[in-house]
């Protein structure tokens, strides 16, 4: 399914919307298992301070991050080729590594918004390669607070951050509106890379928006700084690593 005009359009705008990655039958059924593995945890929620100043109305978040631990389903889906041929494919190397995982559920007429970030303020590393890929399990219109991104962002580096709120750009440099929406299907999946510049907007729809976010780089990128650590970093989703796991 990856090919190369795939990996020029993610190196020249930081982003590639795959349509029907996945096909929508299986989309439901892990929109089901994302619902289920929040159930089954223990609530909390993971809302930035910073987002509180982008709305008036009270809103919320649900997640459960390290997913594969919590249901054999995701740890199938995060080996799967279509999703890891894409990764290596947009990062140009063979060999794909986890960083992390995530569910985010933005719940009807309440999910918070993210102010705009680069994720390399989150977890820096030496390379660069760093990307996320976003499962989207129902569908995410612009309502719902589909994801946004600065189309070439990737481009101008590192950006400083506001630690303060949740490590993100100063909101009033970097308002959210002035990102270009990612309306997205279920089954489609949003890859971007960490220097793109991206946040999402409040869920007003009378539906959740559920998406599981996989982290990932090549293995040969180490981290900057030691700043975020998941149960589930290092394994290998393609390929090999050749550091020998170091
Ligand atoms: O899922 C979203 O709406 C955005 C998530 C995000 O920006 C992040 O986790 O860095």
């Amino acid at each position: 399914m990856a090919d190369s005009s795939m990996a020029r359009f993610y190196r020249d705008r930081g982003y590639l919307l795959v349509k029907g990655l996945i096909d929508k039958e299986e989309a439901r059924a892990f929109r089901e298992e994302c619902h289920a593995v929040l159930a089954r945890s223990r609530p909390s929620d993971p809302t930035w301070d910073s987002a509180r100043q982008l709305t008036d109305s009270v809103t919320e978040l649900r997640h459960c991050h390290d997913v594969q631990f919590h249901s054999a389903a995701f740890a199938r889906l995060i080996v799967d080729p279509r999703f890891t041929d894409v990764a290596a494919a947009v990062m140009g190397s063979e060999n794909v590594q986890l960083h992390h995982t995530k569910i985010f559920v933005k719940p009807a007429e309440r999910g918070s918004p993210f102010p705009l970030h680069q994720d390399a303020a989150h977890f820096p590393h030496t390379r660069h390669t760093v990307g996320a890929a976003i499962f989207h399990f129902d569908d995410a219109p612009e309502e719902k607070g589909c994801v946004r991104v600065v189309p070439g962002s990737h481009q101008r580096g590192p950006l400083p951050h506001v630690e303060e709120g949740g490590w993100h750009l100063p909101l009033s440099q970097w308002p959210l509106e002035q990102a270009v929406p990612v309306e997205a299907e279920a089954g489609d999946v949003l890859f971007l890379s960490y220097l793109t510049v991206h946040g999402s907007g409040v869920n007003r729809a009378g539906e959740a928006r559920t998406t599981l976010l996989v982290q990932f780089r090549d293995p040969e990128d180490r981290p900057a700084d030691d700043v975020h650590r998941s149960r589930g970093q290092g394994m290998m989703l393609r390929g090999v690593d050749p550091l020998g796991g170091a």
